[in-house]
């Protein structure tokens, strides 16, 4: 394994580390979200958050087993994939974060959102202060989906240190 953006978020997601992503392992994302930041899971925002991650996890699963391996993963994982699938699924984890429902989180919240979507803590308030351009001490929903979208395509963001890589970002992946 590398310390390509795919492999940093392939290893995150696949949270037992037996090789592949489960479709429980990928919806128990949200639970977590959710539980991390006292969302009632009966809530909309949970609901459709199961929703968006069904589809994208469906999307990714190319030979249809219920197990994303990490070669499904790469095929699958790119630009277009976030634009029409990531988007939705990781605003709907920040939207569940998002209690006061205004687009906007501030540092507990983003930590909270980070930390029980599995990534480590490490960096995530180096993150934040990235992604907190104007300072005002909130973290806009744009901002941090465009954060995810640039790491995960070019894997150089301001996100590159809430997944592990370091702030420079990372050469070019192979
Ligand atoms: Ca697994
Ligand atoms: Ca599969
Ligand atoms: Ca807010």
């Amino acid at each position: 394994m590398t310390d390509s953006p795919q492999h940093l978020i392939f290893a995150m997601l696949d949270v037992d580390g037996d090789g592949a992503i489960t479709h429980a392992e990928y919806l128990a994302r949200v639970d977590r979200v959710a539980a991390a930041v006292g969302r009632d899971a009966a809530h909309p925002v949970v609901a459709a958050s199961h929703d968006a991650h069904d589809a994208v996890f469906r999307d990714m699963d190319a030979d249809r087993d219920g197990r994303v391996t990490f070669e499904e993963y790469r095929t699958w994982v790119g630009h277009d994939a976030f634009e029409r699938f990531c988007r939705r699924a990781l605003g709907s984890l920040f939207d569940i974060a998002d209690l006061d429902a205004d687009g906007r989180l501030d540092r507990a919240g983003f930590v909270r959102l980070r930390t029980a979507a599995g990534n480590g803590e490490s960096g995530v308030d180096e993150a934040f202060d990235a992604l907190d351009a104007d300072r005002d001490g909130l973290v806009d929903r744009d901002a941090y989906l465009s954060g995810i979208r640039d790491f995960v395509t070019t894997g150089t963001s301001p996100m590159a240190a809430a997944y592990g890589a370091g702030r420079t970002g990372l050469p070019a992946v192979t």
